[in-house]
């Protein structure tokens, strides 16, 4: 009897080990990497754009064979730009062995979900969209950003209201996130002595009537009202001033540059809003490939699904020139990279930033975003 128990407890055993090897063995057959991003809440339209230039990277590779023979397996994971669950994601991601991570959107979300994943084994992290210089500026070695940063943009939008559109009073506000601050910020600090700032204020993301901030900033006349903040806010901001008939332009940055900020402020509302973001990709022929693909698949792509697609090009490209699924060893292929991709060519120095990032002024015109001015040039 003792003997048929041992027999049943070692099968018992056996029988366990075995389906928890083959278990792990079935989950290893891929090779995951996450996205993550707002992919639901005011911001879907961001994280979607991001989810769609990603898995379009990847049903390409895997097309193509896959990595170290292996399929990719996409694992899509929403922060609802929320820093909190930013983390969260960060570690599921993490606990799902995740190679390497395409996100997050928000320089709240990114930077502290980068610490998870830094803790985790350098699980390299690349950015399509966090422009706040923070995310790089901490020297961690697992982190890239395949976009601008906010210093070069505040910088350019700054040159652009005084030197070119000489404007001699100007109103900010911002939405008191990391990068609607941060950005406000760096466009005040970058802006010529011949402008003066005549109301600095904040405005809470979420909210929906901004009627008193903009009523106090037109009690200060300005020529010009900057934002620092996403397109949700800024379509009602812009609807409002035109309801309580605010003549001043208004000009916002990357966060704003979408079409779900015209639909919202109205087309005749966002006529003549600046913006500054990078050049039109589809004057690059590098990008017509994936524009054609993308358009064909999804629609009208959005800002970032380019970035989106590079950057997961760059991080499948790491993981194979790496040929192991070490974090370390994939964040040291990707710094090594010199990638020609959608957007052309992209190379990351020491901190995880792009070389090259190319900032323009765009203007809205007949519900459409058209390229405005470069710096060094003049509309005059
Ligand atoms: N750069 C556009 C908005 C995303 C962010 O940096 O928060």
């Amino acid at each position: 009897m003792k003997k048929i128990k041992i027999t049943f407890l070692l099968f018992i055993i056996h029988f366990s080990l075995f389906t928890i090897f083959t278990g792990c063995a079935k989950k290893e057959d891929t090779i995951k990497i996450g996205v993550a991003g707002p992919m639901t809440g005011d911001q879907a339209k961001m994280g979607t754009d991001l989810k769609n230039g990603v898995e379009l990277a990847v049903m390409e590779w895997n097309e193509k064979g896959g990595i170290l023979n292996k399929k990719i397996e996409l694992l899509a994971e929403d922060d609802q730009h929320d820093p909190k669950l930013a983390v969260t994601v960060a570690n599921k991601l993490s606990n799902s062995n995740a190679a390497g991570v395409i996100g997050h959107w928000n320089s709240s979300a990114s930077i502290p979900a980068s610490e998870v994943y830094r803790d985790r084994g350098n699980i390299p992290m690349l950015t399509p969209a966090s422009t706040n210089p923070q995310l790089t500026e901490r020297g961690f070695e697992n982190v890239f950003r395949v976009c601008g940063r906010d210093d070069q943009q505040g910088r350019i939008a700054a040159e652009f209201v005084s030197k070119e559109l000489k404007i001699k009073k100007a109103a900010i506000i911002h939405d008191k996130t990391t990068y609607g601050q941060g950005l406000a910020d760096e466009f005040k600090k970058a802006l010529g002595s011949e402008t003066e700032v005549v109301y600095y204020g904040v405005v809470i993301q979420g909210d929906k009537d901004f009627r008193a901030v903009l009523t106090s900033i037109k009690e200060k006349s300005p020529e010009l009202i900057y934002f620092g903040g996403i397109y949700p806010e800024a379509g009602l901001l812009v609807k409002q001033a035109k309801e309580l008939g605010i003549k001043a332009p208004f000009m916002s940055g990357d966060g704003t540059i979408d079409k779900e900020f015209i639909k919202i402020a109205g087309k005749e509302n966002a006529e003549g809003t600046y913006l500054t973001f990078s050049p039109d990709p589809s004057n690059i022929p590098s990008a017509k490939a994936f524009l054609d693909k993308y358009h064909a698949k999804y629609g009208e792509h959005g800002p970032y699904s380019i970035y989106a697609y590079d950057a997961a090009n760059i991080l499948l490209t790491g993981i194979k020139n790496a040929g192991v699924l070490d974090g370390k060893k994939i964040s040291e292929a990707v710094h090594n990279i010199k990638y020609d991709g959608a957007l052309g060519a992209v190379q990351f120095d020491k901190k995880g930033d792009v070389l090259k990032a190319p900032y323009i002024v765009w203007r809205t015109k007949d519900g459409d975003f058209k390229e405005y001015w470069a710096p060094g040039t003049t509309n005059k």
